[in-house]
């Protein structure tokens, strides 16, 4: 059963499927010009594209100011939940088509600006893309942001307001060179400063502990601030608030020691300040591990548990209700020192005594697990977080012998106890906010059902155990609104015309397709848009990169952050198998292919960055060469975001979904793909297996082993060397990499990465290599069968709306926060 998005409002207020809500041209268009002329401070006949852009934004941010007031004091009045969803990332890219699709302004818009010369489509391209967020994670916030306010929950996001996002990716002869972006150069017309929502945050000093309590006096303090931006629900069912924290000195500038001449020591403060919130680690699925990151982490834990607290306070007066008006959410471990925030508020401030801080503090957090790569597990060395945060250390003992004192009373044995701790002893003694994170929630959930078995099975093995009834499964989901609707308007006119319109608000709807997958003329229509949508990423494949691609060859795509186990390699490697086959037998009847790729890779990640050359290496012999033209085509298209990836996933006709199993937790692109009409090619891994089970095993390409077979062959010995000599196609392309084929200006350029391969190939590349290459030539037989392969490309686009995240909210609403 899928969640229908419901309007929730009350009669004063009315609903924009209402035709005569829809303002016309006229109110639309004088609010555009009063924001071109008294804030933009323009005349129309001066202004540049940019400015009406701006005014644009204005006006339609006034539009939704009304309905966020509104939605807020509904809230009130119901005295109803809030949900707080904490995350170091919100990866949102551009809002003006969001908003103007989920306010039913499209067409108004469009006329209004055509009256003086302009085209939405282009001021939206004027748009910075915001990349707050690096990749899933991020992105999963965001739709969840959105979910939420089209199911009419009351929610606020809490996060960062980095003034450097994500980096911007350049490529230069063919290597990544990692630029700043500079998303707020000119000013973001979205957000509300909100100089009265501020908080003092505190690092450091000493805890001084009495007859009457404990205090801790913090060496430093900077205030955090809050940003609001509005995120506007489908129908405009509700507007919630992103608030976003900027940090500021709590003294600007020291007067004293600007007088005595120290002019770069009185800055000092704002400097300190400043660098919390300069950049976003880049780093996906990876710890950062650097102090600067702790800071982080507290500052906008603290700020948002302080604004948390205050409004509940405010309006509730009792601390002990907290758990009956707050469900805060943990995304994954960065926020995890709000465990033990909360904890110190409600003992250090409220005078609660500790059993009955951490009771409230369990009944109100949620902690959701996106990983569980090693590498990415994060820890803290105890002396650093002793330094910064003395008081939150004693809580975390304090809870951790209380969760020992459990883990006993059950009878566990010293290795499960040793699992267990928030300490990590093995070697230097480190914090482990995985475990703070597990012990200070009442929910714990993975985000595939996979994923959640294997949480089960390996990380948290003991502390499952002696808390059994934390661990639960909330598979991903994504955003319908953006993901369909916005991204691709042709299909989603395509739909409309066979089904009707209801799948706009329930997905589960385009369910309809099915019966009609076999008409001819439905999938004719449906081949035209992605045609079209072909056409249109052949041209900005052409301006971004130089080359030219058919749009009547099969665009074959893996668009992703750059990682080792998602297996962009495992892809590169059957291209140059491909390529090989096509040059030794011409006369077969090959397949035209594009080979799309893009990623970013972390700025340290050295094998990430030689696989991003190695790509465009490959690139570059593939594509001048004379004997494969028209056959095969490869590209990497620089600086993937998400404004990018709205423009490839509808132009798609094969989804690339490839990583070693039991590594990717979900997936989310996944389940963009699939819902524009792709065929998968996928390993049984994250939500890729739901995604199967859902269109069924004829429309989907699964190869390759299980995470179970992964996990054995690791266990009893994986010989990768005598694979790859096992098998001439692999082989082959192997040893060309590893010789140079593609370097010939660096021979050895790829003998290291290669070798890896020899030597331990910890992804499986190889193990899994064969089963890879015959699926694709089973996807080469499926395309050369048109209606086939429209049909299955149906059956896609009509059995995925279970993954839109307004299902996924539904049942985080339901079954851990206590709201519906
Ligand atoms: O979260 C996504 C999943 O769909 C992906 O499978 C998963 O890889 C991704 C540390 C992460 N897990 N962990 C991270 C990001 C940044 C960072 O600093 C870890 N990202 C994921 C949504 O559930």
């Amino acid at each position: 059963r899928g969640a229908t998005v419901r309007t929730r409002i009350s009669n004063h207020v009315t609903t924009l499927s209402r035709p005569n809500d829809r303002p016309g041209n006229d109110e639309i268009d004088a609010l555009i010009i009063d924001a071109l002329r008294h804030r933009v401070g323009k005349d129309e006949r001066a202004a540049k594209p940019h400015d009406w852009y701006t005014a644009t934004v204005y006006a339609l941010r006034d539009k939704v100011i009304d309905r966020w007031m509104e939605s807020t004091r509904r809230t009130y009045a119901d005295g109803a939940k809030r949900v707080y969803y904490l995350s170091l990332e919100f990866l949102i890219g551009r809002l003006l088509r969001d908003a103007v699709n989920n306010l039913d302004l499209t067409g108004a818009l469009e006329r209004a600006l055509r009256t003086h010369g302009f085209e939405l489509a282009e001021l939206e391209e004027l748009e910075p893309d915001a990349a707050l967020g690096n990749g899933g994670l991020g992105r999963l916030a965001a739709c969840f942001m959105e979910s939420l306010a089209s199911l009419d929950i009351p929610a606020y996001g809490y996060g960062i307001r980095y003034v450097n996002g994500m980096f911007r990716q350049r490529i230069d002869e063919g290597w990544q060179v990692e630029l700043p972006e500079t998303w707020l150069s000119h000013g973001n017309p979205w957000e509300f400063d909100r100089r009265e929502s501020a908080y003092r945050i505190g690092f450091g000093g000493e805890v001084i502990s009495d007859g009457d309590g404990v205090e801790w006096h913090p060496a430093e303090e900077v205030e955090a601030s809050a940003v609001d931006t509005p995120v506007v629900g489908w129908r405009g069912a509700r507007v919630n608030t992103l608030r976003l924290w900027t940090a500021n000195a709590l003294d600007p500038i020291k007067l004293d020691a600007f007088n005595a001449g120290d002019h770069v020591g009185a800055l000092e403060g704002e400097a300190r300040a400043a660098s919390l919130v300069r950049v976003l680690y880049p780093a996906d699925s990876h710890k950062a591990g650097q102090e600067l990151r702790l800071r982080q982490e507290y500052f906008f834990s603290a700020a948002s548990i302080q604004d948390i607290i205050r409004r509940h306070m405010q309006f509730h007066e009792d601390i002990r209700t907290l758990p009956d008006k707050a469900a805060i959410q943990l995304n994954d471990t960065h926020p995890a020192v709000a465990v033990a925030e909360i904890i110190r508020l409600l003992v250090d401030e409220h005078g609660l005594e500790f059993d009955e801080a951490l009771d409230i503090t369990r009944r109100t957090v949620g902690y959701t697990n996106h990983t569980l790569l090693p590498e990415a597990l994060e820890s803290w060395p105890l002396p650093l977080f002793e330094r910064l945060l003395p008081r939150h250390m004693q809580i975390i003992y304090a809870l951790n012998s209380r969760v020992l004192r459990d883990a006993r009373k059950a009878g566990m044995d010293d290795p499960a106890v040793a699992a267990i701790s928030l300490i990590d002893e093995g070697g230097d003694r480190r914090v482990r906010m995985a475990n703070l994170a597990f012990t200070g929630a009442h929910s714990v959930n993975g985000v595939a059902a996979l994923h959640t078995e294997l949480m089960k099975q390996t990380v948290f093995h003991d502390l499952h155990t002696l808390y059994p009834e934390k661990i639960n499964n909330k598979t991903n989901g994504v955003t319908p609104r953006r993901w369909l609707m916005q991204c691709n308007p042709g299909l989603t006119g395509v739909i409309r015309d066979a089904i009707g319109d209801g799948f706009m608000d329930d997905t589960t709807q385009l369910e309809k397709l099915n019966k009609l997958a076999g008409d001819a003329a439905l999938q004719e229509r449906i081949a035209e848009v992605k045609r079209a949508n072909k056409v249109a990423l052949a041209g900005h494949i052409k301006e971004l990169t130089g080359i030219r691609v058919d749009p009547d060859a099969m665009f074959d795509v893996q668009i992703k952050r750059i990682h080792e186990y998602k297996r962009q390699l495992l892809n590169l490697i059957e291209t140059v198998a491909l390529y090989d086959q096509i040059r030794s037998h011409p006369e077969k009847d090959w397949v035209p292919r594009v080979k799309i790729f893009g990623g970013k890779a972390a700025p340290s990640y050295h094998n990430a960055k030689l696989i991003i050359k190695l790509a465009n290496d490959i690139a570059r012999r593939i594509n001048s060469d004379p004997s494969v033209s028209g056959l095969l085509k490869v590209v990497f298209v620089p600086n993937y975001n998400v404004t990018l990836a709205e423009r490839i996933i509808p132009a798609s006709d094969l989804s690339e979904q490839i990583s070693t199993a039991g590594m990717e937790a979900s997936g989310t692109g996944n389940m963009k793909f699939a819902l524009n009409g792709a065929l998968t090619i996928g390993t049984l891994d994250g939500a890729n297996i739901e995604i199967k089970d859902r269109v069924g095993d004829e429309n989907i390409v699964i190869f390759g082993m299980t995470a179970e077979e992964v996990a054995e062959k690791r266990a009893n010995g994986y010989n990768p060397r005598a694979v790859i000599e096992g098998s001439p196609e692999l082989r082959q392309a192997v040893e060309g990499i590893a010789g140079g084929v593609f370097s010939p200006d660096d021979k050895d350029r790829y003998k290291d990465l290669m070798g890896g391969l020899y030597d331990s190939d910890w992804f499986m590349v190889a193990a899994d290599f064969d089963a890879y290459a015959a699926a694709q030539r089973d996807v080469d037989a499926r395309w050369r069968d048109p209606a086939g392969w429209r049909k299955a490309a149906i059956h896609n686009i009509a059995n995925v709306g279970w993954f839109s995240s307004d299902r996924t909210i539904s049942e985080y609403a339901r079954d851990i926060w206590g709201v519906l």
